[in-house]
């Protein structure tokens, strides 16, 4: 990571996830010690505040089953996303703590207004690489990686009108164990590489993750995490809306993250979908924050 001032914006939104508690997030990892934990890695930090939606349920009208809370979701990735952009233009690292995966849309197109040739991390069981078209659920988290890669509605794609594409082969998944039928044929088709939990099986997390650094740092002029909490084991990470068993271990999530400090790769990062609703003993919340840590320089010696 870049020494630079890390801006730290909380974005507390739950309305593109599969269940209420995303929205959450935000506060509980702040009242469990986030700002006092970088504090004490004497990170430079600025608490920069709260992006949120005006109101939330006069915003849906009409409904649309495929597209749900799509209103809310357009307001508030605007804002995200000109948060983000004003802060890369400052010159600062934005770290984003959400709220459920649909914010990745703002923060990617505001990353996108100035990095031209954006690298991607996405740690996720999931693809997200959903549209309208072939979605399952109408849960716009399920979208936000297809929507940053201009495919689906175009009011969402139309959050990314004046930031660059980004190129596919600069984009990688990893821990994915939960595809669509049309995720699949997306991977397929468009060039993304995706390491499975088969992958990680196979070769370990330390070779993932150095060929996922090869892949997003070549011929990119930016690099982005965008962790999903639910990439982690639901033994460790129960917290979050829609877990899937057989994720990264503990240990295999920390080393992820301290290989990409190592790796001094990332122009911002963001966390999402802790869900302190569905949490035990604050499990999932606390392993957010030690996450944060280690992507950020937190070492065991
Ligand atoms: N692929 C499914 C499930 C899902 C996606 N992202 C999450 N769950 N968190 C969908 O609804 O698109
Ligand atoms: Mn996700
Ligand atoms: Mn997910």
């Amino acid at each position: 990571m870049n020494p630079s001032l890390i801006s730290l914006l909380r974005v507390p939104f739950g309305l593109g996830g599969a269940r209420p508690g995303a929205e959450l997030g935000p506060e509980s990892l702040m009242d469990a010690g986030l700002i006092r934990q970088l504090a004490h890695l004497e990170l430079p930090v600025l608490d920069d505040g709260v992006v949120d939606i005006l109101s939330s349920d006069a915003l849906d009208q009409p409904r649309n089953p495929q597209l749900k809370h799509l209103e809310a979701v357009i307001q508030l990735n605007a804002k995200l996303r000109d948060a983000v952009s004003d802060r890369v233009k400052k010159a600062l690292f934005p770290l984003i703590i959400g709220g459920d995966h649909s914010i990745a849309i703002g923060t990617i197109a505001g990353l996108t207004k100035h990095y031209r040739k954006l690298g991607v991390i996405w740690f996720d069981a999931h693809g997200d690489l959903n549209t309208h078209e072939t979605t399952p659920s109408g849960n716009i988290h399920g979208m936000s990686l297809a929507v940053s890669l201009n495919q689906g509605h175009p009011r969402l794609t139309g959050l990314r009108k004046d930031s660059f594409s980004i190129n596919p082969r600069h984009v990688v998944i990893i821990g994915a164990r939960q595809l669509d039928q049309g995720e699949r044929a997306f991977i397929r088709q468009s060039g993304i590489t995706c390491f499975t939990m088969h992958e990680i099986d196979r070769y370990g997390i330390a070779a993932i993750m150095e060929k996922a650094i090869a892949i997003v740092s070549a011929g990119t002029d930016g690099v982005h995490l965008s962790f999903d909490i639910d990439s982690v084991d639901p033994y460790e990470a129960p917290g979050t809306g829609t877990a899937v068993r057989g994720g990264v271990t503990y240990r295999e999530a920390h080393y992820a993250l301290e290989a990409l400090h190592e790796a001094n790769i990332l122009t911002s990062a963001e966390v999402v979908e802790v869900n302190p609703l569905l949490d035990r003993n604050k499990q999932t919340v606390k392993l957010a924050n030690e996450l944060i840590c280690s992507l950020l320089g937190k070492r065991i010696l």
